[in-house]
C-alpha cells in the first residue's frame, strides 16, 4: 500500500494490512465474498473488505429490527442530541481525513471531498434541530367534544442504498433525518466505495455506543447486488431510500412497491443550463463550467446540457472553451487541482461509448473527446472535459435524452425562450436546470406552470451544489424522491391520525344516525 493510502486509512482507523470486515450491527463482521476498493487515481489496490453473506444479512436486518424498538422510545430531542455528537466526531480533523478518503476512494478533488463531509455535518446541525420540531398538527373536529391529532411516530427500519459518486453526503442526509425520526438505519453502499462507509460507520457507531444505544441503529452490509436485493425485499425495511441509475432504481422501486414499502429514488439527472442575451456571463460561463466539469461530471446534477441563445452563443463558447483549456488533469489529492479521473473503468467505458456516438452522428467536437494516456494519468480514469454540438437539436434523440456519467457537455443553440424551456422538458429525466438572466418576465415563466419541470430549478445558479437545507430531488424519471431539507422528513415517520373523544358522548362522523 502506497504511504499516502495507508496514512489516510491510518487516520479512520481503518486496518492497513488485513482484510477490513465490511459488516457492523454492534459488532463489525464479514464472512461473505471479499470485494477490493480500487484507487481510480493510479490504479492502486487500497483494501479487501469481506462483505456480508447471506446469513450475515439476515442477522443484520433482525439486529436492526431489535434496535429500532430500543430507539423509536428515546425522546426525540435526546435523540438530536446524539445526532449532534455526530456532527462532533465528524468535525475538526476527521473532516479533513474523511475528505481525504473519498478523494483516494472516489476520485474527486480534495476541496469537494471534504464538502461532502460538509454536508453531512450540516445536515446533522439541521436534524438537531428538527429533532424538537418534528411537529404534528391538531386539526379542528366536526363532532363536539373531539380533536384529531396528527402524530408523526418513528417508522421503523429504513434501508439507505447508496451511489459511489457521493460516499458519505447521502448517507448523511438519510441517516440524520432517519435518527431524528427515531428509526433504525441499515446502510448498503456502493460496492466500489466500502471504505468511505466503513470509516463513517466507524464514526457513527462509537456515538452511539458512548450513549449506550445499539449500534445497529445504524448498521451497515457492504456488498453487491444479494445486499441491495436483500433490503429492497425485506420487509423488515419501512423505507428504501435509493441513488443510482434509472435501470436499477425501476428494479427497486417495484421490488419494494410489491411489499407495499415506501421509497426514496433518487435517480438519473439530464440537467440543462439555458443562457439568455441578457445573462450576466462573467457568472453564467464559469457556473457553466464548475456544473460541468466539476466532480469530472459524476454528480447526478452535472450540467449535461447547454442551451445558449443565438446572440451570446459564439461569445459564450469562446469563453467557456478558454477555461476548459485551463483544467489539467491531477491527482485529485494535489492542491488546485480541477480535474480527478472518472470513478471506474465502467464510467470509461461510458465517457468512450458516448464520444463514439458524438463522432457517428457527426458531433462537432469543441474540445476533449479522448483519455489522457500520458504517465502518471495513464494509470487512472482520467478523461478530457468535453463540450460537443450535436447537429441534432431533437431532445427525444438518444444523445439527448440519456445521462451519460462523465464531463461531457452538449450544447444547442435557441431564439426563443419557450424552446429552450420545451428542450429542456423533453427527456425523461427532471433533477435540476438553470436559467440565466436578469429579466422578470423570464424568471417568471422559468419557474411557473409553463416552466421548468424539474426538482430543482434555478436562476443564475448552475445546477449542481444544492444546499440541505432545501428539499434535494428530482421528478419524472430521476424518481420523484425529495432528500435533506424542506419537508423531506415527514417521509421518515410514520403518521397516525387520532381521533380523540372527550365528551359524555359518541357521535358519528357525517351526522350518521345508528341508533343502539
Ligand atoms: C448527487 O449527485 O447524487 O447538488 C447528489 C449537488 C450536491 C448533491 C449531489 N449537493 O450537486
Amino acid at each position: 500500500l502506497s504511504s499516502r493510502a495507508s496514512t489516510i486509512l491510518s487516520s479512520l482507523d481503518i486496518s492497513t494490512t488485513d482484510e477490513v470486515p465490511g459488516v457492523y450491527d454492534g459488532q463489525w463482521g464479514g464472512s461473505g465474498e471479499v470485494i477490493t476498493s480500487i484507487c481510480p487515481t493510479t490504479g492502486e489496490i487500497l483494501a479487501r473488505v469481506k462483505t456480508a453473506s447471506p446469513h450475515e444479512l439476515s442477522e443484520v436486518l433482525g439486529r436492526t429490527r431489535e434496535a429500532y424498538t430500543v430507539f423509536r422510545d428515546v425522546p426525540a430531542p435526546r435523540r438530536g442530541e446524539i445526532i449532534r455528537q455526530i456532527r462532533e466526531a465528524l468535525a475538526a480533523k476527521v473532516r479533513l481525513h474523511l475528505g481525504a478518503l473519498v478523494s483516494l476512494e472516489m476520485g474527486k478533488i480534495k476541496t469537494e471531498g471534504v464538502g461532502e463531509v460538509q454536508e453531512f455535518i450540516d445536515i446533522c446541525d439541521y436534524a438537531v434541530g428538527l429533532s424538537r420540531m418534528m411537529n404534528g398538527r391538531i386539526v379542528a373536529s366536526e363532532r363536539p367534544g373531539h380533536s384529531i391529532f396528527e402524530v408523526p411516530n418513528p417508522l421503523g427500519v429504513v434501508g439507505v442504498i447508496s451511489a459511489f459518486n457521493f460516499p458519505v453526503a447521502v448517507y448523511g442526509w438519510n441517516l440524520a433525518l432517519s435518527m431524528a425520526a427515531g428509526n433504525a438505519t441499515v446502510w448498503k453502499p456502493s460496492h466500489t466505495t466500502p471504505l468511505c462507509s466503513i470509516a463513517v460507520t466507524n464514526i457513527v457507531s462509537r456515538v452511539l455506543e458512548s450513549n449506550g444505544i445499539p449500534g445497529a441503529v445504524a448498521g451497515l452490509v457492504t456488498g453487491g447486488r444479494d445486499a441491495g436485493s436483500a433490503i429492497a425485499e425485506s420487509r423488515d425495511i419501512e423505507l428504501v431510500s435509493f441513488t443510482g441509475s434509472e435501470h436499477v432504481g425501476k428494479i427497486v422501486g417495484k421490488t419494494v412497491m410489491s411489499r407495499f414499502g415506501k421509497t426514496i429514488l433518487e435517480l438519473g439527472g439530464n440537467n440543462a443550463s439555458i443562457v439568455m442575451p441578457d445573462a450576466d456571463l462573467s457568472l453564467a460561463v464559469p457556473s457553466v463550467f464548475f456544473g460541468a466539469v466539476g466532480t469530472a461530471g459524476q454528480r447526478c446534477t452535472t450540467t449535461r446540457r447547454l442551451y445558449l441563445h443565438r446572440d451570446i452563443a459564439p461569445e459564450f463558447l469562446e469563453r467557456l472553451q478558454t477555461l476548459y483549456a485551463t483544467v489539467k488533469p491531477a491527482d485529485p489529492l494535489a492542491d488546485n487541482t480541477l480535474l480527478g479521473p472518472l470513478h471506474s473503468h465502467a464510467g470509461l467505458k461510458t465517457y468512450n461509448d458516448t464520444i463514439e456516438h458524438l463522432r457517428s452522428i457527426d458531433a462537432e467536437i469543441l474540445t476533449g473527446g479522448d483519455r489522457y494516456t500520458e504517465a502518471p494519468l495513464d494509470a487512472g480514469n482520467f478523461v478530457q472535459p468535453t463540450i460537443a454540438i450535436p447537429k441534432s437539436v431533437d431532445p427525444t434523440d438518444h444523445i439527448w435524452k440519456k445521462e451519460a456519467f462523465a464531463p461531457i457537455l452538449n450544447v444547442a443553440i435557441f431564439d426563443k425562450l419557450e424552446q429552450a424551456i420545451q428542450w429542456n422538458n423533453a427527456v425523461p429525466q427532471g433533477l435540476s436546470s438553470s436559467l440565466w438572466t436578469r429579466n422578470m418576465q423570464n424568471l417568471g415563466k422559468w419557474i411557473g406552470p409553463s416552466g421548468s419541470d424539474t426538482g430543482i430549478v434555478n436562476v443564475n445558479v448552475g445546477t449542481s451544489g444544492a444546499e440541505i437545507g432545501a428539499a434535494f430531488g428530482g421528478n419524472k424519471s430521476t424518481g420523484w424522491g425529495r432528500e435533506s431539507g424542506g419537508d423531506a422528513w415527514k417521509q421518515y415517520v410514520r403518521w397516525s391520525t387520532c381521533t380523540i373523544n372527550f365528551s359524555n358522548n359518541a357521535p358519528l362522523a357525517q351526522g350518521v344516525n345508528f341508533p343502539a
